[in-house]
């Protein structure tokens, strides 16, 4: 076999690939030889290509990363002198047998991807690399958390979780690795997802102008190829492939304040309680390291936390929840209960020599828990129910990369992989995504029923399912910002819905502007909550100047009236993958302006908002507009699609934009999402040309009977030719919380109400869809607030419609 394997071996020892020698073809896959490897195509749907090629004659089985429910389908083949071909229905892939290489074509019979034609898949010692032809044009999205730009074409990348405190614009690696990415050409989109968690590279054609390709350390090949029309059906099933976010909490889609770190309890209830005083809304309050005795998890500080559980009543009684940090690191001391019971039950990460590691993080020297370990995960959850026993449901994963003093957790240690055994190679990449999935199991046995909130810092792919990602300790500065954004929306686009980033900036002080950009901005990403580092200036909304803190109530005010709509978006999410913040490169993918750099950060948040980040210092900006018609939010000022537009951004006036032909459902002011909002549910209409739907989706929040039919859903579908909006049947046993429906309609001239098959209560005229008014009062002349119609039905379970002239 050795010498077989020479043959291959060039002057600099790359083992590139030969011929296949034998195959298998059954209803499920291709079964092959090469001099040296094994080869497995296999056919998960018709748009989905499993690759594997491995050394070894058995392959890994690397599976934490897939979701449980994916199977194989069968397949059609046809054998020819040169090649076999597969077709999925979606793809035909042709696998070449001398040398051995894999093309994929589509439909049409256009090239989508293939394999470099000498190169292919090869090998350097244990690393092994696939080489994939450049194409025209070829773009690069996606790859999870990572700086750079949107297309990160002539640009590489690894995947090493890494604690970066500041990292700067260009830094990588980063916490979280998610080795997805989209490529995109000739009209076409295809992903690649590459199964395997030793250290990985992708080279999206930096330093040559031949191929992309994507490498792990060590492992198998192991790689997913995806092929569908579009770049969200592609997302979508990247997240059947690694599973999909699980509803999370309503309460946790509200603001979130945090605190590096919050104490004594005084502090934390008067932080609650001005809250309450100021009006601004807010539904969570975040308890960092500092509320444990010497930063030990599972203890508290008793001199700062006499009571928690006291403390945990009264904030609930302002509406609020609490979210309390874990580290992994354990303490190495004798009397300190999770210490103790963790050695008894063996659950840390070992060195070969069967001692436990040690190594130096805030605590002090520490042992760390092997959640690889079924015993391990089950130690947590026991460990955990001390916070589920006194009523915190919200939980926050922080230096799973592990971080540790020094940054370099040695190579040789050693973890269980549930009996498979593994090294750090192949562990730390996965050590955030098996934190956060035992804290988010245990934290769902210990709440009885009750969806907990989870968050994490590290990660990997398939860390949807388990936990909310933030992007660690950014920086307070404009280009932070703007990066921050770039950042959630490529983890959109690689399957992560919720996400979020410190807004205002973790490391140093915002200035009044940025804060109240930042914050106007995280208003419309999935997950927000303001954070700041120990010794700065802290992020509550009032901390900045009157001004700022006006300005930040108006967002996050409105974010809680539009709570009906981010809801829907995150069942969306749930549902399919579709992501919450959405680039446009998933619904404008083939318009080369969104890709330029100064349009790169705009996204879509949800169906229907366009998002324009703009820095802080700008009074007035260059923005696109991508194909359609865009209402401005606040003014419904009407701008045409595929041009570029000055609009003025002053601080106080984030530009956000309604999509002609959109659906935005709107509910009253509350200021905790636990409390219940008016009776009376707003629907505003945008004008278009094309019809459109919204899918609206209500249940309790908290529980999971909506996993048991206990939900609201009804489609509401706009139909512009017969000028008619159609409420379809109620789906579900939950009853709304809203028993009549307002319609607003914007960019319509004169309404005039034809038909309508239910009780019409009135009809008269009202403002826009914010009924508060962004912009400070010295400036509201040059914000006209147009009048619009709007009128108000009887919600029934019925479906109904309303025609108008
Ligand atoms: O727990 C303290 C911080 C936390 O506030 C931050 O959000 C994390 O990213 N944590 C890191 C530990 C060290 C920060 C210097």
């Amino acid at each position: 076999m050795i010498v077989e394997e020479r043959k291959n071996i060039t002057a600099n020892g790359t083992l590139v690939r030969g011929s296949l020698l034998s195959y298998q073809l059954d209803t499920y896959g291709f079964y092959g030889r090469t001099e040296s490897e094994n080869i497995c195509l296999e056919v998960y749907e018709e748009g989905i290509v499993r690759v594997r090629i491995s050394k070894k004659e058995k392959f890994e089985n690397f599976h934490y990363a897939l979701d449980n429910n994916i199977s194989q389908k069968s397949i059609d083949f046809l054998e020819k002198e040169d090649s076999i071909i597969i077709s999925t229905g979606k793809v035909e892939v042709s696998i070449m047998k001398a040398p051995f290489r894999i093309v994929f074509r589509n439909e049409k019979g256009e090239i989508i991807n293939e394999d470099d034609a000498s190169f292919g898949t090869s090998w350097i010692g244990e690393q092994v690399t696939t080489y994939k032809k450049l194409q025209p044009n070829e773009k690069f999205i996606g790859l999870g958390e990572k700086t750079g730009p949107l297309n990160k074409k002539g640009r590489g990348y690894q995947n090493w979780n890494t604690d970066h405190f500041g990292y700067g614009k260009e830094t990588d690696p980063l916490y979280c690795s998610i080795p997805f990415y989209i490529g995109i050409h000739s009209g076409m989109s295809y992903g690649i997802y590459l199964n395997n968690s030793y250290k990985s590279h992708f080279n999206f054609g930096a330093s040559n102008n031949r191929f992309s390709s994507f490498s792990a350390d060590a492992g198998d090949m192991d790689y997913f190829f995806i092929h569908h029309d579009s770049v969200n059906e592609i997302i979508g099933a990247y997240s059947r492939i690694t599973g999909k976010m699980s509803l999370p909490p309503k309460w946790s889609l509200g603001y979130q304040q945090c605190r590096y770190s919050y104490y004594p309890e005084a502090e934390v209830l008067n932080t609650a309680q001005t809250f309450r005083d100021k009006e601004i809304p807010a539904d969570v309050i975040v308890l960092d390291i500092h509320y444990m005795e010497k930063y030990k998890i599972f203890t508290w500080d008793k001199e700062r936390f006499p009571c928690p559980e006291t403390m945990i009543e009264k904030l609930k009684a302002l509406g609020f929840k609490v979210v309390v940090m874990c580290d992994p690191g354990i303490k190495v001391e004798e009397g300190y209960h999770a210490y103790e019971d963790g050695i008894n039950k063996d659950v840390f990460i070992k060195y070969p020599d069967g001692s436990n590691y040690e190594g130096e993080v805030w605590p002090g020297w520490c042992h760390f828990p092997d959640f690889t370990k079924p015993e391990t995960r089950d130690w947590w959850t026991n460990q955990l129910k001390s916070y589920s026993d006194i009523g915190i449901e919200g939980f926050w994963n922080d230096m799973n990369e592990i971080a540790t003093w020094g940054q370099s957790l040695p190579e040789l240690i050693e973890f269980d992989f549930d009996g498979d055994k593994g090294s750090t190679r192949s562990a730390r990449n996965i050590y955030g995504l098996m934190m956060a999935k035992s804290t988010w199991e245990g934290a769902r046995k210990n709440l009885k029923g009750k969806r907990p909130f989870n968050l994490t810092r590290a990660g990997f792919a398939g860390i949807q399912k388990y936990a909310a990602v933030w992007t660690g300790d950014n920086v307070a500065s404009d280009e932070h910002m703007l990066l921050g954004m770039r950042m959630l929306n490529s983890m959109g686009l690689s399957g992560i819905p919720f996400a979020g980033f410190d807004a205002g900036g973790f490391i140093g002080n915002a200035s009044e502007n940025l804060f109240a950009r930042w914050i106007s901005m995280a208003a419309f990403t999935p997950f927000f909550r303001g954070h700041s580092n120990v010794n700065t200036k802290s992020s509550e909304p009032w901390t900045h100047g009157e001004h700022t803190e006006e300005i930040s109530r108006n967002y996050i005010s409105l974010r809680y009236r539009l709570m009906p709509y981010v809801y829907s978006m995150f069942f969306e999410a749930s549902e399919s993958g579709t992501p919450v913040n959405r680039s446009l490169a998933i619904d404008y993918t083939h318009d080369e302006n969104i890709y330029n750099e100064a349009y790169e950060n705009e996204f879509l948040f949800g169906d229907s908002i366009l998002v324009t980040p703009v820095s802080s210092e700008k009074e007035i900006e260059k923005i696109y507009f991508p194909a359609g018609e865009w209402y401005d939010l606040f003014t419904d000022t009407k701008y045409m699609g595929n041009k570029e537009t000055l609009v003025e951004c002053p601080v106080e006036k984030l530009p956000v934009f309604a999509k002609s032909s959109s659906i935005i459902p709107v509910q009253s002011q509350v200021y905790s999402l636990q409390e219940k909002p008016a009776d009376q549910l707003e629907i505003h209409l945008y004008k278009g040309k094309e019809p459109c739907s919204f899918v609206y989706y209500e249940d309790d929040g908290d529980s999971y009977a909506f996993e048991s039919g206990e939900f609201y859903k009804r489609t509401i579908t706009y139909q512009p030719k017969g000028n008619q909006l159609d409420f379809s049947k109620s789906q579900g046993t939950f009853k709304s919380c809203f028993t009549e429906v307002k319609l607003y309609f914007h960019g319509f001239e004169t309404i005039e109400l034809k038909s309508v098959e239910i009780e019409q209560e009135d009809y008269h005229f009202i403002s826009p869809l914010s009924n508060f008014d962004p912009i400070d009062n010295s400036r509201r002349e040059d914000y006209k607030i147009t009048n619009l119609p709007h009128t108000t039905f009887k919600l029934k379970n019925e479906e109904f419609s309303i025609n108008w002239k």
